[in-house]
């Protein structure tokens, strides 16, 4: 029905480019969800130009969003998807808001990108940590850390693959039925790991996929990754399939992304942040019916 496609998309939105709200809605959207977003922040650009303006919405403000739609009934969701939130108290208004919808809908799936940072570096508040942790976590029904993000949510060590699916087996002892490690470096420099993990009273099933590296920087992917996985987890049911397409999706606007950027650069000069904008839109339909060549085996 209609109403098992409404997705919830709480992120960043910028004006020029492809993060947050402008990477995860389009894929959403070709697949057939009704997307509501409600936008963290809206700048100009995305923050690793260097220089960008424009506002941060506050936890009052997104107050004010959910109390419209609660007065208007209009709190149906059957799925949440959040990214980049800057604030502890948004953030928690948010854990908040999604126990309500769930009280509404019991089927309701949160889908959470706990964007804290990367690379041994935070990039939001310590005080957001402590939220995700608990608050978020309890409410979350398929989590997508990277390596530092899985480190801080669950204060155990991630060095190895071993360690890796020990912290993600600490999230399923917490109520999340599905864990993906969206990106690490634990199977060396040329290799970029995920890894994929499923417990509920039916299954209990772990992935490895590795992806070559390709040497640029892509903001947004990860924002894509998410929404990617919600719609491959929804339509097949299955973390294997749904890992493997999410990947092959992420892989073919990186391509492209690539292709075009140099295509644009200075000759023998690195493409900047404009030329490095996912090419999103021209991924259409290799969004729509991805192919996939990396394929994940069971571990
Ligand atoms: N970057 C690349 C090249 C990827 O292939 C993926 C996942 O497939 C990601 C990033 C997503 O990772 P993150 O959530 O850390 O952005
Ligand atoms: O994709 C992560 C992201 C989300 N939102 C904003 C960003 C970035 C990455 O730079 O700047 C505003």
């Amino acid at each position: 029905a209609d109403k098992d496609k409404r997705v919830l998309s709480i992120q960043s939105t910028v004006v020029f480019g492809y993060v947050g709200n402008k990477s995860a809605t389009f894929p959403l959207q070709l697949h057939g969800y009704e997307v509501s977003t409600i936008n963290s922040v809206q700048f100009s650009n995305h923050t690793g130009y260097g220089k960008w303006k424009g506002q941060v919405l506050d936890a009052q403000q997104v107050t004010d969003l959910f109390e419209g739609l609660r007065i208007n009934n209009l709190l149906d969701f059957s799925y949440v998807l959040t990214g980049y939130i800057g604030s502890e108290t948004f953030l928690e208004k948010v854990g908040e808001t999604v126990k309500e919808l769930k009280l509404k809908n019991p089927n309701l799936i949160y889908v959470c990108d706990p964007v804290m940072g990367d690379n041994g570096k935070l990039y939001v508040s310590e005080k957001l940590v402590p939220v995700y942790r608990t608050q978020i976590v309890e409410q979350a029904d398929i989590i997508t850390p990277n390596q530092f993000e899985l480190e801080q949510l669950t204060q155990l060590p991630v060095r190895t693959e071993d360690e890796a699916f020990k912290a993600m087996g600490k999230l399923h002892d917490r109520g999340v039925g599905s864990v993906v490690l969206s990106s690490s470096n634990l199977a060396g420099e040329d290799t970029l790991l995920c890894l994929a993990s499923i417990r509920n009273n039916k299954v209990s099933k772990r992935y490895r996929l590795k992806i070559p590296i390709i040497d640029s920087i892509f903001v947004g992917t990860g924002d894509l990754f998410a929404s990617a996985l919600l719609i491959f987890m929804d339509k097949h049911k299955d973390l294997k399939i749904a890992l493997e397409k999410t990947v092959a999706v992420v892989q073919t606007v990186i391509k492209r992304t690539i292709v075009h950027a140099r295509g644009l650069a200075e000759p023998d000069g690195k493409p900047n942040m404009e030329q490095l904008e996912l090419r999103l839109v021209q991924s259409k339909a290799d969004i729509e019916n991805p192919q996939v060549e990396l394929t994940a085996e069971e571990v």
